[in-house]
């Protein structure tokens, strides 16, 4: 999720430079700057479905062996208070909870799950869905939780850390209403949590978007030129600790990207998606298998902000017709994020991209892929910010072309995390 003064400092850096600096000249493009509001891509009111009690939800992941959707959700309007990645730090009340979701995307219904073990402020963001591997019927779900520095609401000192941000594990059965409170996890590494990318039940990888949370070094970082965020790996030694910080083992995986931020997975391959947010770029990175460090292949560039990336996998493909790919949210003027992320009543225009690999014409695609070729980027939404604010997750569900007489179309469910519901639209793939 994109940091409210990024879009401003980059603009201005950018509308001063961008002659003398080419590069520059893309960064304009993707922050919006002299873009018009798009005209809604959804063209009659019976295209979408407006899914109940869904308010402020930001990230999505289909888990397909039950054909479900989680998402996590901030519920009442408190994003527009505390939301230390959007630079707002008036605490909520003790004990506030954002909630977790499971849609189910044939009713299109939201189930809000309820806490067992868990009563502490849980301020949501990222989260990441994956099967138990000792019983099929669960999954276990981590959740990144901007919880407030208890000694910041007790004070409101200007200079000390005013966000204690932490990653929450939870588990739930699927088809129950509850979610069970495993552990907390906390550390120093881990300072600006963004998304997670789980690799098993006792571990996974985690972006800090941001090295500065506010102030001139915040500032500083959006206008240089280098990343100063990064993505940390964490095993969980023993998921019984009674200490949040306590029986872990947390590294550095990956330094240098510009605000990386939405983390995905790629069905049936170890790819980790990083998608960097104010750049518009997505990353292909894989794992180094001895010490967990990650390493970019590959990067495709897109013209606009973007956040969680996704992958569609196409159940019905064929040799020669693959819909599979990137399912990637972002804003067509990220440029005005800063200027609305206090205003409920601002509209922030959505955009959706689905990056599908090329065609070849050769019979086998090779694994050195020439960067940026192979890749067809296709706007598949956009909206004018009134049917949904902002987008931070985008989940493609297929539907058997038998019902749609042969043609591959699928369901497109869209989150914001400023706006008041998510949506489900049919779109062509
Ligand atoms: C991890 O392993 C890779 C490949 O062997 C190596 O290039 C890299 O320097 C190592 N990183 C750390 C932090 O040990
Ligand atoms: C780790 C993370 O948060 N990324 C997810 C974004 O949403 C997609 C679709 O559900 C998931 O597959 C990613 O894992």
């Amino acid at each position: 999720m994109p940091g409210a003064t990024a879009f401003l400092s980059v603009a201005a850096l950018a509308a001063l430079s961008a002659y003398v600096f080419p590069p520059i000249a893309h960064e304009l493009k993707v922050v919006g700057l002299g873009r018009s509001v798009p005209v809604s891509t959804i063209q009659n009111v019976g295209d979408f479905v407006r899914i109940d009690d869904t308010t402020h939800c930001e990230d999505l992941h289909y888990y397909a062996p039950a054909n479900l959707l989680f998402t996590a959700c901030e519920d009442r309007h408190t994003r527009f208070g505390w939301f230390p990645p959007l630079g707002s730090f008036e605490p909520p009340e003790d004990g506030t909870q954002g909630s977790i979701h499971v849609v189910d995307p044939e009713t299109m219904k939201s189930i809000r799950l309820s806490f067992v073990n868990f009563d502490k402020t849980f301020v949501t963001h990222g989260i990441d869905v994956i099967a138990d591997p000792l019983d099929k019927k669960a999954v276990y779900i981590f959740a990144v939780n901007h919880f407030p520095n208890p000694e910041f609401v007790a004070t409101r000192r200007e200079h000390i850390t005013k966000a204690h941000s932490r990653i929450e594990l939870f588990r739930h059965v699927i088809g129950s209403s509850t979610l069970k409170h495993i552990r907390t996890i906390s550390h120093r590494l881990i300072e600006t949590p963004n998304d997670i990318y789980a690799v098993s039940p006792n571990e996974f990888y985690v972006t800090n978007d941001h090295r500065h949370r506010e102030g001139l070094m915040r500032e500083l970082e959006m206008v240089a030129p280098f990343g100063w965020s990064s993505t940390i790996h964490v095993s969980i030694t023993d998921p019984s600790a009674s200490s949040a910080t306590s029986g872990l083992e947390v590294t550095t995986a990956l330094t240098g990207l510009k605000s990386n931020n939405g983390m995905g997975h790629v069905h049936d391959f170890n790819e980790i998606t990083i998608i960097s947010a104010e750049r518009g770029i997505l990353y292909r990175c894989f794992a180094d298998p001895a010490n967990k460090t990650l390493s970019v292949e590959e990067t495709v560039n897109l013209d606009s902000t973007l956040d969680n990336p996704s992958w569609y996998h196409d159940k019905w493909a064929s040799a020669a017709d693959d819909k599979s790919g990137y399912v990637l949210a972002g804003l067509a003027r990220g440029i005005d994020l800063a200027g609305h992320a206090k205003n409920p009543a601002a509209k922030d225009p959505p955009y959706v991209w689905l990056v599908q690999r090329e065609a070849s014409t050769s019979t086998q695609t090779s694994n050195d892929d020439k960067m940026e070729s192979g890749w067809n980027k296709k706007l598949v939404f956009a909206d004018d910010g009134a049917t949904v604010r902002t987008a931070s997750a985008a989940v493609i569900v297929g539907i058997d072309p038998k019902k749609e007489g042969g043609k591959k179309m699928g369901w497109l469910f869209v989150t914001g995390f400023m706006s008041e519901n998510m949506i489900a639209t049919k779109i062509d793939l």
